[in-house]
């Protein structure tokens, strides 16, 4: 790896980090886009005219992230002891809303779509820790509201989370790692022009394939990420 010991490191990933544990990715052939509509499932319009249906696409969802198969693979894992030996700061901005991350051991972490075992209330805005299937009818535990309760997901349309902070670790970052993501949902595959622009990081892409924004990254390897990445971080 390039920079100083000391240095920060920003490391974006996305689905095709989560590939080889057994979740699908979105845009590959046999991705989640080919089997639904964004349109129906993935909108504040589509929740708004069919919560029943937008609900069971992700209950479906929640259920198999809690799959005894479904295990951090060798590329959350290496991420995570990057974090814990790394000198330098290493913060962790993830698209995905699965939580290997986490179960890999990774700690400075934002996850900037939101995250499927949370819920969050329409109504009083507070965020619950949620493993169930979510109806139509669930009540929020601080407000009591029914009704109000929807999947802690960034859909199409919304603001994704933590974006000040992320712009600023973007800009003074040493090294800029996109894991595993097609580069074609903003703002993250605006990220690597961001560095880009500051000037400062060096900017790395691992993927399976080349993604959209190949051309701005300065280095890439390409291949499976429980590959690719163990041998580019150790
Ligand atoms: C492997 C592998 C293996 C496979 N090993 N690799 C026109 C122009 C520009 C922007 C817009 C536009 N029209 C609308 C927009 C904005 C819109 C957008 O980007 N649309 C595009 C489609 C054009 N974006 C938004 O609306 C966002 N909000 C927003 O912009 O707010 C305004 C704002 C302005 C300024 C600053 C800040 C904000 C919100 C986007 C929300 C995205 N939500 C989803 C769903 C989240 C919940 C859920 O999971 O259901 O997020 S969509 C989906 O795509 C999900 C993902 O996080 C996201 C990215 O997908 P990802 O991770 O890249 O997956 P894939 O499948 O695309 O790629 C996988 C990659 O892995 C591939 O390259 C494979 O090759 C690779 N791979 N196996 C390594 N084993």
């Amino acid at each position: 790896m390039k920079p100083e010991s000391e240095g920060k490191i920003v490391i974006l990933t996305g689905a095709g980090v989560s590939r080889e544990s057994g979740l699908n990715t979105f845009r590959d052939a046999d991705g989640i886009w080919s089997q639904v509509r964004i349109e129906d499932v993935a909108t504040p319009e589509a929740f708004a005219r069919d919560p029943e249906g937008v609900q069971a696409f992700y209950n479906a969802r929640r259920k198999s992230l809690q799959d005894p198969a479904v295990e951090p693979n060798p590329a959350h894992l290496a991420l995570a002891e990057l974090e814990r030996e790394w000198s330098g700061e290493v913060l962790l901005v993830t698209q995905n809303i699965d939580d290997l991350h986490e179960r890999a051991g990774s700690r400075n972490l934002i996850h900037m779509h939101g995250e499927l075992f949370k819920a969050r209330c329409e109504q009083c805005g507070a965020v619950h820790e949620w493993r169930d299937d979510l109806e139509v009818t669930s009540q929020c535990p601080a407000c009591g509201g029914s009704g109000g309760l929807r999947p802690h997901v960034v859909w199409f349309g919304e603001m994704p989370f933590e974006m000040d902070r992320i712009m600023s670790e973007l800009e003074s970052c040493d090294l800029f790692l996109s894991v595993g993501t097609s580069g074609s949902v903003y703002p993250a595959a605006g990220f690597v022009q961001e560095v880009r622009m500051a000037g400062r990081g060096h900017t790395v892409e691992l993927n399976l394939e080349p993604s959209e924004g190949i051309d701005l990254f300065e280095e890439h390897h390409h291949g499976p990420a429980s590959d690719v990445v163990p041998a580019y971080v150790r």
